[in-house]
């Protein structure tokens, strides 16, 4: 094992602990035929490029990325609607089995791209053969709309470098205030939906059974 994947490898058990114990809060509400808060859930290590490109930009001295570098070990929730979004929040700040150090709330202060999530940096605690290792991750918490527009301003930001052309920023802007159009709408049809969505899965079971 290289020096990178020692230094990974807590990260790494964190991410796949993490989404399967996120991922099992969806599979309660869904048995409990409650709406879930939770649509799905997505864990990732941060690639060694990108850890060093952003160590670089942030100024942060490689011994110092354990305790500065929030987002090695990233979740990222995906809510239906807003209302989900504090939902989520409210569930992670019962929970016993890490310990919240920041909340960065980018919904109500959106960042000037016109980024919207939740952003969450907990402190997990990851049992390995020689002891408990706390390390940090960061849980984003968005809609499904805030998701679509962060993933396309993402690939783009990685197609231009971090330097996106202002037409094309103009663009996005108008399209983060579409996104947030769409979440606004949703929240007004949601007790529509949710009916609905509880009446199919608790059919889907009947229909399974027999
Ligand atoms: P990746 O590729 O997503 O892993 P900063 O990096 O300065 O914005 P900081 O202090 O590191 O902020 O933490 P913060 O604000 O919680 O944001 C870090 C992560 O949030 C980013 O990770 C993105 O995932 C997401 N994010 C923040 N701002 C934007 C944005 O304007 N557009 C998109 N698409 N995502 C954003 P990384 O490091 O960019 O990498």
């Amino acid at each position: 094992m290289n020096q990178w994947d020692q230094f990974l490898s807590p990260y790494k058990q964190a991410v796949d602990e993490l989404k399967i114990k996120l991922k099992g809060m969806r599979a309660q509400f869904v048995g409990e035929h409650i709406h879930s808060p939770i649509e799905f859930v997505t864990g990732r290590v941060k690639p060694v490029a990108s850890i060093l490109v952003k160590a670089n930009l942030k100024n942060i001295p490689l011994e110092k990325i354990e305790t500065e570098m929030q987002d090695i070990a990233g979740l990222r929730i995906m809510c239906q609607f807003v209302d989900d979004i504090k939902t989520v929040v409210h569930l992670l700040r019962q929970r016993n089995d890490f310990r919240i150090v920041e909340e960065r709330n980018y919904i109500s202060n959106k960042k000037p791209s016109g980024y919207r999530s939740y952003h969450v940096v907990i402190e997990y605690p990851v049992e390995t053969i020689n002891g408990e290792k706390k390390i940090l991750a960061e849980i984003q918490i968005r809609t499904l709309a805030m998701n679509f527009w962060a993933t396309i301003e993402h690939s783009l930001n990685y197609k231009y470098q971090g330097e996106i052309p202002e037409d094309i920023k103009i663009r996005l802007q108008k399209a983060a205030e579409a996104a947030f159009r769409l979440d606004e709408q949703m929240s007004q049809i949601k007790e529509e939906v949710q009916e609905a969505q509880v009446y199919f899965t608790k059919n889907k079971e009947v229909f399974e059974r027999t």
